[in-house]
């Protein structure tokens, strides 16, 4: 497959000024007549018109009304004598395409009777020629014809401006956007479809109308995706100065989407997992994912298409920055400083369970990559979360204001523009001259340029005579295909230094006048440095990289009792809890390390078991936070922090771990779970979500416990709690802490579950996925799997139904998957291979389960190898599929 390169951009021989969409919507056979306008790009030598398509007939093109030659280079339709100068011409082409054969969902395709489309990166080529990049931005009218009773409501972009009655029962609409848009973000939707509806004034006087769509039925479970939105559009206002640029902005949900939600302008398609919430059906984390992406899918109506990509590999120019805003956006929702926080920890461990492995991994690539064979393999971790924390860092180092004057500058300059990362770095930059950005851009870039996880490596020396402290701090960046060698990084460092009550003492460098307020922020920029604090009395303790200030591994020698006292005192919550995670990590490490873990097994000391009642027990901490410290770090990350990895030690260990805390801590678990129930009226909000979250934990704990003992009170008490529960965050804890803890009661529980959800698609998921995704007990979950890969509920062609099952046993249950008997890995080829044939972006995505297969120790590796190879093997791959696997053999 042909590789495409960065360094290999021209802009496009022509430019399309507008754009006349006629579709004729049948699932058969649905007829689509193009009619653009175009002209010559005089700053290019002139070359033929090569537009794109896939999978489409062609049965007429004309040029100013007048038939013409054309040629087929592949798949692109290929014009040469087109009329010479400067002058617009017109061209016409009518295609047909076969929607209900799209298994694929790029393009145009039926779901559930109703007609949906999705074009980023490249579906828009499926639907009609064109050139389909993002650096061509049309205007655009679209008229939808289609049987009025199996299709009344017709929409696309921008504003409704005619509709009517057809002959035979069919009817139109007719849409036209007023803003120009590259083709990735042209959307139509035609179906049985409901909406609610909110009218609202933005804080400029302007009156908008705001619309869910979703399947009849539904409409009780969109008030909260409506209130996200809402949320969405004054926050935007309120902390930017953005406001909605349309009359009228829809969102509409579909149950079989490759992705979470689609940008579209002024038409956001999504997926039904980010739409319907309603408290019987959805969960709190259901509830906080979906006010993320609205707001998401919101916040690119200014960041990604006001301005946009001029290229694929700019990908992170509009999601980076977008993940950024939305990140924001949530925690300016939390109300308590606490909420942010966990909100903050939330976010790292995502970036840090899947986008650090994926730095370290066959698919590493740079924020703004150099290649790629298939662009939809890059809609990656990397480009998303890790470009948000570059795009954090600006903020941190021109300060929330300057960052705000930056957004300003940027859409002065490029408002209606398709540009780069480097131009967005420049207005950053550029409106904070006196910043440490302006003075440091270039090296700060390499954020963009170099892949790989940077290492920051501290040690801190005490001098007593001369009352100092003096820290000292190295960054190196491992090698990645292509980059042997990296410069040194700017990385923002958040530093306080603990006195022996924990308090934070001020922070006085060597040269300074006077003492700073702690926290501070210093920028590292060489391979090299060193601070020195003066007026220190005794040896503190240091807390570095505050807040998760860069995306960075940081290397600190600590001695557990100063782990202990961080977690015990520091003010920054995020070292707080990371604290935590390095003691945890700690032990699993020596565990992992001393051979078998025999049943029974304590791998935690006392020091840390104490802590955590400590923690259980504080008053002042709120319970979101005391969740997320209380949970130990994943079987992923434990495995990150080792050179050979044994998934099935980690999981004995980790087990053993949950159990010696269950145990241990009964009493306190019982204690909580008392004290954490609330009889009021159920609301999302981060503080109820917290309790119920810590609640839950306190079941699993139980449970475990429970089990381990044979006694049968808190296993019974689930069981009741899991039937009269009000809301299903309750209700999906008590079932996961029946399966998780693998008491026999979780046999009685979940076909009770699915009889009661049985009509609820996505409450069905979770159903799927709590039992593939359970902990493994001597290889007794890949049997459960194939077994639910029968059942009448499960469909590989819905990506949803396919990820809770097949996705979920191969990236969520490391134990399950990684099987001595290489079974797992079988499993996984076999389903790669078929997915591949159905929708190839599904199947690239599982592909990718076994990136760190070079890490696994025998028999483990060269089974995965193995099966890697056996994919690979397959003639007739997908682009997508075919790339991950031969990056992985590289
Ligand atoms: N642009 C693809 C979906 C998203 O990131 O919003
Ligand atoms: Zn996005």
């Amino acid at each position: 497959s042909a590789v495409i390169n960065r360094a290999d951009y021209i802009a496009p021989a022509y430019w399309i000024d507008t754009v006349d969409l006629s579709f004729d919507l049948d699932p058969a056979k649905t007829r689509v007549l193009n009619k653009m306008t175009l002209r010559r790009n005089a700053d290019v030598p002139a070359e033929p018109l090569k537009l794109d398509g896939e999978e489409l007939n062609l049965a007429r093109v004309l040029v100013n009304g007048q038939g013409t030659s054309f040629r087929m280079e592949g798949e692109q339709l290929v014009l040469e004598n087109l009329p010479e100068g400067a002058e617009a011409f017109e061209l016409e082409i009518f295609t047909t395409c076969a929607p209900v054969k799209n298994t694929k969902l790029m393009g145009l395709y039926v779901s559930n009777d109703s007609f949906f489309t999705q074009c980023e990166a490249e579906g828009f080529r499926r639907i009609t020629y064109f050139l389909d990049r993002p650096d061509v931005m049309a205007s655009y009218s679209v008229t939808l014809r289609a049987d009025k009773a199996k299709y009344p409501v017709l929409l696309s972009n921008g504003n409704l401006v005619e509709q009517g009655e057809l002959e035979g029962g069919r009817h139109f609409a007719k849409w036209v956007d007023p803003h120009k848009k590259p083709a990735y973000l042209f959307a139509l939707v035609a179906g049985q479809l409901v909406s609610r509806e909110q009218r609202i004034t933005s804080r400029a006087g302007k009156e908008h109308t705001l619309q869910v769509y979703v399947r009849p039925g539904d409409l009780d479970k969109t008030e909260h995706a409506m209130n996200s939105l809402m949320h969405s559009v004054a926050w935007d206002e309120a902390r930017f100065g953005l406001s909605l640029d349309l009359e009228r902005f829809m969102i509409v949900a579909t149950s079989d989407f490759n992705m979470g939600a689609m940008e579209n302008k002024g038409l956001n398609i999504f997926n039904t997992k980010y739409v319907l919430a309603n408290q019987a059906t959805a969960t709190d984390t259901d509830y906080s994912n979906i006010e993320s992406v609205v707001g998401h899918e919101y916040f690119h109506n200014w960041t990604g298409n006001r301005i946009t990509c001029r290229d694929w590999f700019q990908l992170s120019l509009k999601e980076g920055l977008t993940v950024f805003r939305d990140q924001e956006f949530s925690q300016d929702l939390c109300f308590e400083p606490s909420a942010r926080a966990v909100k903050r920890i939330e976010d790292v461990r995502v970036l840090r369970t899947a986008q650090f492995p994926e730095d370290a991994g066959p698919m590493a690539h740079p924020v703004r990559p150099d290649s790629y064979i298939e662009i939809s393999n890059f809609y990656t971790v990397t480009i998303y979360e890790k470009g948000a924390e570059v795009v954090r860092m600006m903020q941190t180092l021109v300060g929330r204001d300057g960052f705000a004057k930056g957004m300003k500058l940027y859409f002065e300059r490029h408002d209606g523009q398709a540009v780069t990362c480097d131009d967005f770095a420049q207005a950053i930059a550029d409106a904070n001259p006196a910043s440490d950005l302006a003075r440091l851009l270039p090296q700060f870039k390499r954020w963009y340029s170099q892949a790989g996880t940077p290492r920051v490596h501290g040690t801190g020396v005490y001098d007593a005579a001369a009352r100092s402290y003096t820290l000292t701090l190295s960054q190196s960046c491992a090698s990645t295909a292509g980059q042997a060698v990296k410069e040194p990084f700017v990385i923002p460092v958040g530093l306080g230094l603990l006195d022996a009550d924990g308090a934070d003492l001020p922070l006085q460098l060597a040269g300074e006048a006077a003492p700073v307020a702690a926290p501070r922020t210093f920028v590292l920029t060489e391979a090299g440095q060193t601070l020195t604090f003066t007026h220190i009395d005794a040896e503190p303790v240091p807390s570095i990289l505050r807040g998760f200030s860069a995306p960075v591994v940081l290397e600190f020698d600590y001695s557990d009792a100063q782990l202990l006292h961080l977690l015990a005192n520091d003010i920054d919550p995020f070292n707080r809890w990371e604290a935590g995670q390095r003691l945890a990590v700690r032990s699993a490490i020596e565990s992992i390390a001393a051979s078998a873990c025999p049943a029974g097994a304590e791998p935690l000391n006392d020091a840390y078991v104490q802590a955590m009642r400590s923690v259980l027990r504080d008053p002042a901490l709120d319970a979101a936070f005391k969740e997320l410290v209380l949970t130990l770090p994943g079987e992923t990350y434990i495995a990150e922090q080792l050179d050979v990895v044994d998934p099935q030690r980690i999981h004995a260990v980790r087990e053993a771990m949950r159990a010696q805390l269950a145990t241990a801590l009964a009493d306190d678990w019982a204690v909580v779970y008392e004290a954490h129930q609330d009889n009021g009226a159920y609301t999302p909000d981060p503080l109820s979500s917290g309790r119920r979250a810590l609640a839950g934990m306190a079941l699993t704990h139980l449970c475990i416990a429970a089990t381990v003992s044979g006694d049968s009170v808190w296993p019974g008490k689930t069981y009741q709690r899991f039937k009269a529960a009000g809301n299903m965050t309750d209700r999906f804890n008590a079932l996961a802490a029946l399966v998780s803890s693998g008491h026999a009661l979780a046999a009685e529980a979940l076909p009770r579950f699915h009889a009661m959800f049985k009509d609820e698609a996505l409450v069905i998921d979770k159903w799927f996925s709590l039992q593939t995704g359970a902990p493994d007990r001597g290889g007794n979950i890949l049997p459960a799997v194939k077994q639910l890969m029968k059942h009448a509920d499960f469909s590989l062609r819905n990506p949803n139904r396919a990820r809770s099952v097949v996705s979920t046993f191969c990236q969520g249950n490391p134990a399950g998957f990684h099987r001595a008997d290489a079974a797992g890995y079988v499993f996984w080829s076999e389903r790669v291979i078929e997915l591949d044939a159905i929708n190839p972006q599904v199947a690239a995505r599982l592909a990718r389960a076994l990136d760190r297969w070079s890490k696994l120790a025998e028999p483990y590796r060269s089974a995965a190898r193995e099966a890697i190879a056996r994919v690979a093997a397959k003639s007739d791959l997908s682009k997508d599929t075919h790339e991950v696997v031969s990056r992985a053999l590289a």
